[in-house]
């Protein structure tokens, strides 16, 4: 009777533990950055490939490659002099804080993937 009490509180605090280390902190992670969008680089296209956003507002655009033709292998952002290699399968994160209105192409190297951020 005490054996499995024992086990019982036992299995429950190895529970709790898992809980606050894995998923309880990984959800706060997830909400120190403000404005975080996924795009995904896979099949020609930026998903998604039109982004909003205001003046003066923080966002962090979050590309996911998952194509491996090195068409894809970096994301260039000319009217803002960014350009970042997007290693496969990994994320890559761009914050940027525009101060002017205005629409923003982002594109590969090539010009094959093509992706709109507008800031109003
Ligand atoms: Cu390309």
């Amino acid at each position: 009777m005490i054996t499995l009490l024992v086990n019982t509180i036992g299995i429950f605090l190895v529970g709790l533990i898992i809980w606050w280390f894995w998923i309880y902190q990984s959800r706060d992670d997830s909400t120190k950055i403000d404005n975080l969008i996924e795009i995904k680089v896979k099949d020609g296209v930026y998903q998604p490939a039109h982004i909003e956003t205001e003046v003066n507002h923080s966002i962090t655009l979050r590309f996911i490659r998952e194509d491996p033709s090195p068409c894809a292998e970096t994301v260039v952002f000319s009217s803002l002099n960014i350009s970042k290699q997007l290693p496969l399968h990994e994320s890559v994160d761009i914050s940027l804080n525009i101060k002017k209105p205005g629409e923003y192409e982002f594109t590969c190297q090539m010009g094959m993937y093509r992706g709109k951020l507008t800031v109003k």
